[in-house]
C-alpha cells in the first residue's frame, strides 16, 4: 500500500500567494515574480509531502484564483466577454474571469459543494466550443517530475466540470450543459495524452458532483463518459475519485467503468460506501485508493479505526492505497506553526501537514503490519485519550444543562401572531420601519485600532474609548437619517464568529489556520473542540452603550448557532446537533442578558442556514431539524414582546422556505436587491406569515441606489408582502462599504421608505 493526497493547500505558510497575488494586481508584483513565488510555493509542498512519505504527489491542484476556473481555460471555455482579455494577455484574462474589470462582469462564485470553499461557475451554453488548453497541467506535471519525484495529475473530471456549469447569459435557463459531454470529451482525451506524453502514469479525474443526487439520466452520462475515455488507447491509467459522502448508485457505475482505479471516501459521512463496494463485488483488478483520513477536519486520525477499515478493504481490490479523503485545501497547512495552543491540546490536532503524515502511516501499518508502527499507534492511542479524557471536551454542567432541555425551552412562550400584536404596541414602530443589517464601515481606523491594540501601542481602556466613539458616531448617524431601529455598528467584531468563538469557553482560535474561501480571500476558522458554555456576556456592553445614546429602539447583534458550527471545525466525537445545542444554551444566556438589560430587539444571523445543507436530500430532514431547534433554543426563552429577529445572505431559499418559518424568528431580513424582489415572491408563494426586509439596496456594490429605485423595490415588495409586514433595510451588513456610499445609500432608503408610507397610507 502506497500513502497519497488529491491536493495540499496553496497559500504557504505565511499566505505568501496571497501577498504575490493582490501585489500582482495592484502593479507592485510582476508576473514573473508572481509565477515564480507560485512556482516555489509547489516546490515547497511537492518536497514537503516526499519527504512525509507520500508516494505520488498531486499536480495541477495549484491555482492563482480557483481550480475550476483553470479546469475552464483547459477547455477552452472563456466566457465570449472575456475573450479579448484572454487573448491580450493569459494571465491578466484569468483574473479578469475571476474579478471582472471596469467593462466586464466576473463570473459567478458560488461555494464548492458542501464546504466553505468557493469556485467559479462556468457558463456554458448551445455554442459554446470547447478547445484543449493543457500546458498548466502539463508544466506543473513537468516541476514535479523534474524534483524527481512521482506525481499525479489532479483535474475536475468532466461529468463533474459540466454539472457545476450553468447556461451562460442569453442561454436559455433549462439549457443543460450535460448535453454538452460529447463536445468535452476529445479535449479531455487531448489533455490526457499530453500528460501521458509528459510522463504521467496516472492521472486523477474528481468526480465529487457524482456523490450528489442524480439522475438516471446524469448516471448514464457518467457512465458514457468513463467508458469512452477508458476506451482511449493514448492515456494514462484513470483514478476516478469521489469525496465528500457516499457515491449511492454512481458507485455501481464508477465500478463497471473501464478505468484502472477508484479513490473512494470512507470517512463517517460517507461510510455507505465500504458495504456499497462490498454489494458490487469490489474492484477485482483495480487500484482502490481509500480515503480513510477526514479532508475537511482537523481532528488527529483513530489510527486503528482506520486500519481496521483498509483492513477489510484489502479483500476488496487488487491494489489498496491510503489517501486523505478529499484535497487537504480544506485545512489549514501546519499545526506546528500555532504557538498560543497548549502542547497536549495541539496533539489533539491534524492540519494538511500533519493528515499527509497520518497517510503515510496508515500505509505503512497496513502494507507491514502493526508492528511497523508501533510507536505511532501507541502516540495516536494517547492522544486520543487525552482529548477523551479531557475536562475541555467533558464539562458535566454543559452536559447536564443540554441533557435537561425540553421541548418547550425551544418555544416561545405565545404563538407568532400573539407576539407580534404585542410587539407592534410595544415598539411603536411606522408603517414599513427601515433598519440596516448590523455592521457599519469597518474604518481603517478601526483596523488600526485593533492592530493598535495587539501591539501594545493602547491599552484596553484606550481600544475601548475608540470603539465607543465610533458607536456614537454611528448612533448619531442614523438618528440623523431618520432610522427606525437602530444598530451600534458592529465596530469591535472583526470576523463575527471569530469574535464570539473568542469568548466562548470551548473554543480554540488559531494564529495561522488559514484556510482558502476564495480566491485570495482566506479565513481561520476557529475550533469546537470541547463543551461550550459562556463565561460572561459577550455584547451587553456595546448593546447597551449604544441604548443609553437614544431613545430609538437599538438592535441586539448575535450569530446564530447553526452559522457558528458551518464557520468553524467541528468536534468529531459527537453528532453536530450535540454541539450545535451546546452553543445555541450558550447564545441563550446571551440573547436572555440582552433583554434583561433592555433590548427590546435582538437579531440572531443564520447566513450560513442554507449553505450547510447536506449534498443528498436524504439527509436534509434531520438537518432542518436540529438546525431550527438550535435556533428557537436560543431565541425561545425571551418575553413575547421582545422582537426576534433573523438575516439570511444568498438568495437560494426556495428549498428552505418551511425551514426559515420553522425558526419561528419574528421578523427576517434577506438578500434581494439583484432578484428585484424574487425573494419577497417566494416567500408569498409559501404563504409565510412574517414580517419580512427584502433588502433593497445591494451592498456588494459601492453604487448607491436612488431613492426613486429603492421605492420601486419596495412597491415590488408591496405586491408579494402587505405593508403591515414589510421592513425596509439594505442586503446585508455594511462592514466592507465606504461611509459615503453608505450614508447616501441609507439616506435614500429612508426617503424611499416615507415615499412609500405616504402611498400606502393614502390609497
Ligand atoms: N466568516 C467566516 N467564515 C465565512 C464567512 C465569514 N465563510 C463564508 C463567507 N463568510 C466567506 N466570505 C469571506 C469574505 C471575506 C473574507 C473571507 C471570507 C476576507 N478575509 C480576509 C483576507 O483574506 O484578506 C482576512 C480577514 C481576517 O483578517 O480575519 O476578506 O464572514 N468565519
Ligand atoms: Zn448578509
Amino acid at each position: 500500500a502506497r500513502a497519497t493526497v488529491y491536493g495540499y493547500p496553496r497559500q504557504g505558510p505565511d499566505r505568501e500567494l496571497k501577498k504575490a497575488v493582490e501585489g500582482y494586481w495592484k502593479g507592485r508584483v510582476g508576473a514573473d515574480a508572481l509565477r515564480s513565488t507560485a512556482a516555489g510555493l509547489r516546490r515547497a509542498n511537492w518536497e514537503q509531502l516526499a519527504a512525509a512519505g507520500i508516494h505520488e504527489v498531486p499536480t495541477g491542484d495549484f491555482s492563482y484564483y480557483d481550480h475550476v476556473l483553470d479546469t475552464t481555460v483547459m477547455v477552452g471555455a472563456v466566457p465570449a466577454r472575456h475573450r479579448a482579455a484572454v487573448e491580450a494577455d493569459a494571465l491578466d484574462g484569468y483574473f479578469a474571469m475571476a474579478r471582472g474589470t471596469q467593462d466586464v462582469a466576473p463570473l459567478e462564485m458560488t461555494k464548492w459543494f458542501d464546504t466553505n470553499y468557493h469556485y467559479l461557475v462556468p457558463e456554458l451554453g448551445p455554442d459554446t466550443v470547447f478547445t484543449a488548453d493543457p500546458a498548466k497541467q502539463v508544466a506543473e506535471l513537468r516541476e514535479a517530475l523534474g524534483l524527481g519525484l512521482a506525481a499525479r495529475p489532479v483535474l475536475v473530471g468532466p461529468v463533474t466540470y459540466l454539472l457545476l456549469a450553468k447556461p451562460a447569459p442569453g442561454v436559455a435557463a433549462d439549457f443543460d450543459p450535460l448535453t454538452l459531454l460529447d463536445r468535452l470529451l476529445p479535449v479531455y482525451a487531448e489533455v490526457l495524452a499530453d500528460l501521458r506524453a509528459a510522463g504521467a502514469e496516472w492521472v486523477q479525474l474528481d468526480e465529487p458532483a457524482l456523490v450528489q443526487d442524480r439522475s438516471r439520466a446524469e448516471l448514464n452520462a457518467a457512465a458514457r463518459a468513463y467508458r469512452d475515455l477508458g476506451a482511449l488507447t493514448d492515456r494514462p491509467k484513470l483514478l476516478v475519485a469521489s469525496y465528500f459522502d457516499r457515491l449511492g448508485d454512481a458507485l455501481p457505475v464508477l465500478a463497471a467503468a473501464p478505468v484502472e482505479g477508484l479513490a473512494l471516501d470512507f470517512t463517517e459521512r460517507a461510510a455507505a460506501n465500504l458495504d456499497a463496494l462490498a454489494r458490487v463485488g469490489g474492484l477485482p483488478g483495480k487500484r482502490l485508493v481509500a480515503g480513510v483520513v477526514d479532508g475537511r477536519n482537523i481532528w488527529v486520525n483513530d489510527l486503528e479505526k482506520s486500519l481496521s477499515t483498509l483492513g477489510t478493504l484489502l479483500g476488496l481490490a487488487d491494489r489498496v492505497d491510503v489517501a486523505a479523503s478529499c484535497s487537504l485545501l480544506h485545512v489549514p497547512l501546519d499545526a506546528a506553526a500555532e504557538r498560543d495552543i497548549e502542547p497536549q491540546i495541539l496533539r489533539w490536532l491534524a492540519f494538511a501537514r500533519q493528515k499527509a503524515a497520518e497517510v503515510v502511516t496508515l500505509a505503512k501499518g497496513l502494507s507491514r503490519g502493526t508492528g511497523a508502527i508501533t510507536a505511532e499507534l501507541a502516540a495516536n492511542r494517547a492522544d486520543l485519550a487525552s482529548r477523551s479524557n479531557s475536562p475541555i471536551t467533558y464539562d458535566p454542567a454543559v452536559r447536564a444543562r443540554a441533557a435537561a432541555v425540553t421541548e418547550a425551552d425551544a418555544r416561545r412562550s405565545q404563538p407568532y401572531a400573539a407576539r407580534a400584536a404585542a410587539q407592534r404596541a410595544h415598539l411603536g414602530l411606522p408603517l414599513l420601519p427601515t433598519t440596516t443589517i448590523g455592521s457599519f464601515p469597518q474604518t481603517a481606523e478601526l483596523r488600526t485600532a485593533r492592530a493598535d491594540l495587539r501591539a501594545g501601542r493602547i491599552d484596553a481602556e484606550g481600544y475601548e474609548e475608540r470603539i465607543r466613539a465610533e458607536i456614537q458616531e454611528v448612533i448619531s448617524f442614523q438618528e440623523k437619517t431618520g432610522l427606525d431601529v437602530l444598530v451600534h455598528g458592529e465596530p469591535e467584531r472583526n470576523d463575527m464568529v471569530q469574535y464570539f468563538a473568542e469568548q466562548l469557553k470551548g473554543y480554540l482560535a488559531t494564529q495561522h489556520g488559514w484556510v482558502q474561501s476564495y480566491g485570495t480571500r482566506y479565513v481561520r476558522p476557529p475550533i469546537l473542540a470541547g463543551d461550550i458554555s459562556r463565561p460572561e456576556p459577550m455584547t451587553v456592553r456595546w448593546t447597551t452603550y449604544a441604548q443609553s445614546l437614544t431613545s430609538r429602539p437599538v438592535k441586539g447583534m448575535l450569530t446564530g448557532p447553526v452559522t457558528m458550527l458551518a464557520w468553524s471545525f467541528v468536534r468529531d466525537d459527537q453528532p453536530a446537533a450535540e454541539t450545535a445545542r451546546q452553543v445555541a444554551l450558550a447564545l441563550r444566556d446571551e440573547v436572555n442578558d440582552l433583554e434583561a438589560y433592555g433590548t427590546s430587539v435582538i437579531q440572531v444571523d443564520e447566513p450560513a442556514l442554507r449553505e450547510t445543507l447536506p449534498l443528498r436530500a436524504a439527509d436534509r430532514p434531520a438537518y432542518l431539524a436540529w438546525a431550527t431547534e438550535a435556533f428557537r433554543l436560543t431565541t425561545g426563552g425571551v418575553r413575547p414582546v421582545t422582537q426576534i429577529h433573523t438575516h439570511m445572505c444568498y438568495a437560494e431559499f426556495g428549498d428552505i422556505v418551511e425551514a426559515i418559518d420553522d425558526l419561528d424568528a419574528d421578523v427576517i431580513s434577506l438578500e434581494a436587491a439583484r432578484s428585484h424582489m424574487q425573494v419577497a415572491r417566494e416567500l408569498a408563494a409559501h404563504g409565510y406569515p412574517r414580517e419580512a426586509g427584502p433588502g433593497v439596496y445591494d451592498i456588494h456594490s459601492p453604487r448607491v441606489p436612488s431613492a426613486e429605485e429603492a421605492a420601486s423595490l419596495l412597491r415590488t415588495g408591496l405586491e408579494a408582502i402587505p405593508a403591515e409586514r414589510l421592513w425596509v433595510n439594505p442586503d446585508c451588513g455594511l462592514k466592507t462599504r465606504g461611509w459615503p456610499e453608505t450614508r447616501a445609500s441609507l439616506e435614500n432608503l429612508v426617503a424611499a421608505a416615507r415615499t412609500v408610507r405616504g402611498e400606502v397610507a393614502g390609497s
